[in-house]
């Protein structure tokens, strides 16, 4: 008999047609009343599959009683309830590295994008502004300085592709990595003052709620650029908003908001923003790489006991 997992919302064929193959997968997104659901059918449950924008709250847990495994798609973990998993001997698997590539040349497509007004260059052809008169002129990438807020695996890879910009590279973590080439900055607001670019690309969670504050953007200065494509928790959004109204950064490049899908409404209005709609991983090689290691994730956890990558350690 195939285990029975529970799947928390759609998945693309990509994911969906081998947890079929391998798997009893019931679909909680296609009930009505998923509670109702959970309350009568939970128990039969020990497999859960889940992606790293939605994660799974502590309510669906506690209905879950037989839950063994939880197998996530995505690499982010703050919507995964870790501690309580941990405390009841749930393993829980993710897709660290696989989307490195992807993610870091979307931070660098916001980077270019932002600073040379691509995309409102695009507007501008197309809404016959050239008839009128030439495009204003915009901010120089190659040779300047990029900071980096989270030299992670995701992080190094950024770091990586502005060599080939000539960039000069600085980051901050919690901790210098003593393996890196690049200069460590222990305080994230003289990072800001430094850098002509900040990219984020941090974890999200508690530990990292609105990290980029007012006084980070406004050590970024009026000639700043900032990235994100970390998580929209990790700036804060209102003072971003203002910073952007007022000139008091020059320009951002967004992947990720607080309250996705809602985007802020006074964001849309401006032309010195580039927004994106949490794509970053989101090609066809990636994304087929990732649903691979959430069906391996899950294989592995039933032929050994143990998912193939953790976030648990
Ligand atoms: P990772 O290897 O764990 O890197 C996370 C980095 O954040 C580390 O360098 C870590 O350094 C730093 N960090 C964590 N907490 C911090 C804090 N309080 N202050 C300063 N730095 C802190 O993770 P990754 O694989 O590179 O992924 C990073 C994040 O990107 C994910 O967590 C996810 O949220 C996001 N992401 C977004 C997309 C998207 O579609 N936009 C796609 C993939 C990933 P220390 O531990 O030394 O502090
Ligand atoms: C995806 C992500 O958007 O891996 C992450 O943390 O945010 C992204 O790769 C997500 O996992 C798919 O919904």
């Amino acid at each position: 008999m195939k285990p029975q997992v529970l799947q928390h919302l759609h998945m693309p064929p990509l994911l969906a047609t081998p947890l079929h193959a391998h798997y009893d997968v019931h679909p909680l997104w296609q009930e009505a009343n998923p509670q109702a659901f959970l309350a009568q059918h939970g128990h039969r449950f020990s497999g859960y599959v889940t992606t790293a924008r939605f994660g799974v709250d502590l309510a669906t847990l506690d209905a879950l009683p037989q839950l063994k495994v939880i197998s996530s798609f995505g690499v982010g973990t703050d919507v995964l309830p870790l501690d309580a998993a941990r405390a009841r001997g749930i393993a829980v698997g993710y897709t660290p590295e696989v989307l490195n590539d992807c993610v870091a040349d979307t931070a660098f497509a916001l980077l270019l994008d932002v600073a040379r007004g691509l995309s409102h260059a695009d507007r501008f052809v197309r809404n016959g502004q050239w008839l009128q008169g030439q495009f204003p002129l915009a901010t120089k990438v190659s040779g300047k300085r990029l900071g980096i807020l989270g030299l992670g695996r995701i992080g190094q890879v950024v770091a990586r592709r502005a060599s080939g910009f000539d960039m000069d590279v600085r980051y901050h973590n919690r901790r210098p990595n003593p393996a890196v080439p690049y200069t460590y900055e222990p305080r994230l607001e003289a990072l800001a003052e430094w850098a002509d670019f900040l990219v984020v690309i941090s974890a999200g969670g508690p530990d990292t709620h609105k990290l980029v504050s007012a006084d980070v953007l406004r050590a970024l200065g009026p000639k700043g650029f900032l990235v994100n494509v970390a998580r929209g928790t990790v700036v804060d959004e209102d003072a971003l908003v203002q910073a952007l109204e007022s000139g008091g950064i020059a320009g951002a490049g967004l992947d990720v908001y607080v309250d996705e899908p809602r985007v802020p409404t006074r964001l849309l209005a401006l032309d010195n923003v580039v927004l994106l709609p949490h794509l970053a991983s989101a090609t066809h090689e990636t994304r087929q790489a990732m649903a691979d290691l959430v069906v391996e994730n899950l294989d592995a956890f039933y032929a050994s006991g143990a998912v193939r990558h953790s976030p648990l350690g």
